[in-house]
């Protein structure tokens, strides 16, 4: 490989959002850099033929020739690392980078880093809300809303990231002031060998990290090689030094830090055990971070959720309708029928399915027996959730969303709630799990 030809030439692999936000950068500082996506159109190629109509764009397989050229590949989350122009690029000595790593790299002010297989985004917006209401200049993105390298910028004081596992994969040195895992289970197992390889990514945001917080009813949350670095931990239990989690007083429960009560639970505006934690875990990072508990409380008390999470879309015959399109694991799913579930006197009528990214189903048996009355299955994987089910409750499969939601009308009782919680991936039968959630909570709302 010729050092000088290869020298400061970079190239973008996959022209998705962050891929754009990576041009934008690298135009930006004049360095010299060309674009690869394998797909033959892909999404923002007018974008880029519009504002840099003199970039270089190579679609379609990849030439392990053209990529060579670069010294640094930065590489699409989209686009798995074991792909082989990659890794033939990277026996040459081209080095894999990403968005997040030159993100990291250019940062500074503070960095609080989410990364888990579940509340990630939950937990980012509370952060973000928090360092908003105690006045910070807080830029908030990553995984979710703005790519990193857009949120770049001199006047910010605190940036709090969601990190997804391939995001991760590509980042060597994070540097996070604060980093967590709020919880590992089982996802993207079309991408990972298994769950100790999808394990590992995640655990690269503590790389650099000078603070961690973990899950104490989760292990797999544990950094293993942080000795020395202080650590705050969340969970359901009663707390002690350096912890958040739940005490009760003249039977009420409160959310409190070591012997502190800091506010009643019954003021969250969001129901289930699981947003109690992903409270806790919030108030973890702020103060980590030196946010004030004022204004942390303040606004956990004002939170009411997020799109397509386990949101409540109407009533119709006393059942009510809830999208959580954001559901794309069993363990989402998991949380969503345990939470309302356990905060009901019907049952739930589920409606899942979709990509399984190659999930084992059978973690959902238990929860859906004891708290479902019917499950309508939707999606390329249906089949493979009615097997894992098996006679714990009545199925019904169906070949559109629409045709689910009819069904589970006619399933549900008064009383009952209809819960889109899939469990899976969407690609099979929509653009992405935001389109599910809307086209879910138009029919829905249309239902006479
Ligand atoms: O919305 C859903 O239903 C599922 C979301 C999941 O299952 O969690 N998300 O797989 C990964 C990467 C995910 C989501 C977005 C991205 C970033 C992409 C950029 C490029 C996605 C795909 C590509 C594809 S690039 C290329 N050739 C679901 C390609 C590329 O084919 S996710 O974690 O060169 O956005």
């Amino acid at each position: 490989m010729s050092l000088i030809a290869s020298d400061h030439f970079r190239i973008v692999v996959g022209l998705g959002k962050s891929g754009m936000s990576l041009v934008r950068f690298l135009a930006q500082r004049g360095v010299s850099f060309a674009v690869a996506d394998t797909r033959e159109n892909p999404p923002e190629m007018a974008t880029l033929r519009r504002d840099y109509p003199h970039v270089e764009v190579r679609c379609g397989e990849l030439d392990v020739e053209f990529l060579c050229r670069a010294d640094e590949l930065y590489v699409s989350p989209g686009l798995a690392l074991a792909t082989p122009a990659l890794q033939a690029a990277a026996a040459r000595g081209v080095k894999l980078s990403g968005d997040i790593e030159l993100f990291a790299r250019n940062a500074k002010a503070p960095i609080v880093a989410i990364s888990g297989s579940n509340a990630k985004s939950t937990v980012t917006t509370l952060v973000g809300e928090m360092a908003a209401a105690a006045g910070k200049r807080v830029a908030v993105g990553g995984n979710l809303g703005t790519p990193a390298l857009d949120l770049l910028s001199d006047d910010i004081e605190l940036y709090v990231m969601e990190l997804s596992s391939f995001q991760l994969e590509t980042t060597d040195q994070l540097g996070a002031e604060v980093a967590t895992v709020l919880n590992v289970s089982e996802d993207h197992m079309d991408r990972y060998s298994g769950l100790p390889a999808y394990h590992l990514a995640k655990h690269r945001i503590f790389r650099g990290a000078r603070q961690v917080v973990v899950n104490r009813q989760d292990a797999l949350t544990r950094p293993l090689m942080s000795e020395g670095l202080p650590c705050w931990t969340f969970g359901l239990g009663v707390p002690d030094f350096k912890a958040f989690g739940l005490r009760e007083e003249n039977g009420e429960k409160y959310l409190a830090f070591e012997f502190q009560n800091l506010m009643p639970v019954r003021e969250l505006k969001v129901r289930g055990a699981h947003n109690q934690a992903n409270a806790l875990a919030a108030l973890a990072l702020g103060h980590a971070v030196g946010l004030p508990f004022d204004a942390m409380l303040s606004s956990l008390r004002s939170f009411t959720g997020l799109e397509h999470r386990c949101q409540w879309v109407r009533e119709l015959d006393g059942v009510s309708y809830y999208n959580d399109s954001k559901a794309t694991n069993v363990g989402a799913a998991l949380a969503a029928i345990e939470g309302l579930g356990a905060d009901m006197d019907g049952k739930l009528v589920l409606i899942a399915g979709g990509d399984g990214k190659g999930a084992d189903f059978s973690g959902l048996r238990d929860s859906v027996a004891r708290y479902c009355r019917a499950v309508v299955l939707i999606g390329r994987d249906a089949g493979l959730i009615a097997d894992a089910l098996g006679d714990a409750v009545p199925q019904v499969r169906v070949g559109s969303l629409d045709e689910a939601i009819a069904r589970s009308r006619s399933l549900a009782h008064s009383g009952d709630a209809v819960l889109l919680s899939p469990a899976c991936a969407s690609f099979d039968m929509f653009k992405n799990y935001e389109e599910r959630g809307h086209l879910f909570a138009r029919a829905v709302e249309a239902l006479t």
